[in-house]
């Protein structure tokens, strides 16, 4: 049987280790086939790095869709990241016009992490984010995504189960089916996600590591959407995903300042994954 195909929507940032350079490896170790609609190029990545030239590509994505028209290509499964304000219609027009029959959307809402909105991002674009999490199978938000999707101020420490629950709540209500929520701590030794399919929250923890880098979001939600391709449930493949990461972190060496050595888990992920 042939793989099924996935199409990411994301920055192809050239140095970094995020983004497309990371999904692309990732969900083909997975043994899923992987398309890319790049939303931008970028010199690098823009966390950690003094500057970076950025190239948006929106007015090409209307084009590339047209031209998948009239070749009658279609997607088992739409990924997306860190997109453009601007392209959110384009992409809503994309997964409604080119999936093959019961095609998955995950959407991983990249604009923010630790309280801040990512550089360049406006106030009113977690407001156009919300409208790709409405259509979404899976939305895989960190703690101040989250809360930026549901207009609300982030609270990162000091809450419990049922802040996290009603977190959840909300953006079942925004018209997400399952959410993943990442970046979730009830103590300090432990890191981890709570999984919602609006019958229920189960949590999943790993050890925190000492180590905090950019880019493993990115390894997270590809290992997810390459994992639940292969069959996983939101909650195995949000588990495996939090492993991949942790060896990634582990694997990497301290003179290394910018992403996670991903590459080193590859071989776990793709002996996990049978
Ligand atoms: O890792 C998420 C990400 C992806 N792509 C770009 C980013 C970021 C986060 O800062 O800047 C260009």
């Amino acid at each position: 049987m042939n793989c099924k195909r996935l199409l990411t929507i994301q920055d192809v940032s050239c140095v970094g280790q995020c983004s497309a350079t990371v999904a692309l490896p990732v969900i083909s170790a997975c043994g899923v086939e992987c398309a890319v609609l790049p939303s931008a190029v970028l010199s690098n990545h823009t966390g950690g790095f003094t500057g970076w030239t950025f190239c948006d590509l929106t007015p090409e994505m209307p084009k590339i869709e047209a031209e998948w028209e009239r070749q009658r290509l279609f997607f088992d499964a739409f990924y997306t990241g860190y997109v453009c304000p601007a392209q959110i219609d384009p992409i809503l027009s994309i997964m409604e016009h080119r999936a093959a029959p019961g095609a998955v959307r995950v959407v991983d809402p990249v604009m923010a992490d630790n309280g801040k909105l990512y550089p360049g991002f406006a106030d009113d674009f977690p407001r156009e984010m919300a409208r790709l999490c409405a259509g979404a199978d899976y939305v895989l938000p960190n703690l101040t995504e989250a809360a930026f999707l549901l207009g609300e101020k982030p609270v990162l420490e000091g809450y419990d189960e049922a802040f996290i629950e009603r977190l959840a709540a909300g953006l079942h209500s925004l018209g997400a089916r399952q959410v993943v929520l990442t970046g979730v701590s009830f103590e300090p030794g432990l890191l981890g996600t709570a999984v919602s399919d609006g019958a229920g929250v189960k949590y999943d923890f790993n050890p925190r590591l000492a180590r905090t880098s950019h880019g493993t979001g990115d390894v997270f939600a590809s290992v997810f959407a390459g994992a639940v391709m292969r069959g996983l449930s939101a909650f195995d493949a949000a588990a495996l995903a939090a492993d991949v990461v942790c060896a990634s972190i582990e694997a990497t060496d301290d003179s290394h300042w910018y992403g996670v050595a991903f590459e080193k888990a590859i071989p776990m992920l793709v002996e996990r994954l049978g």
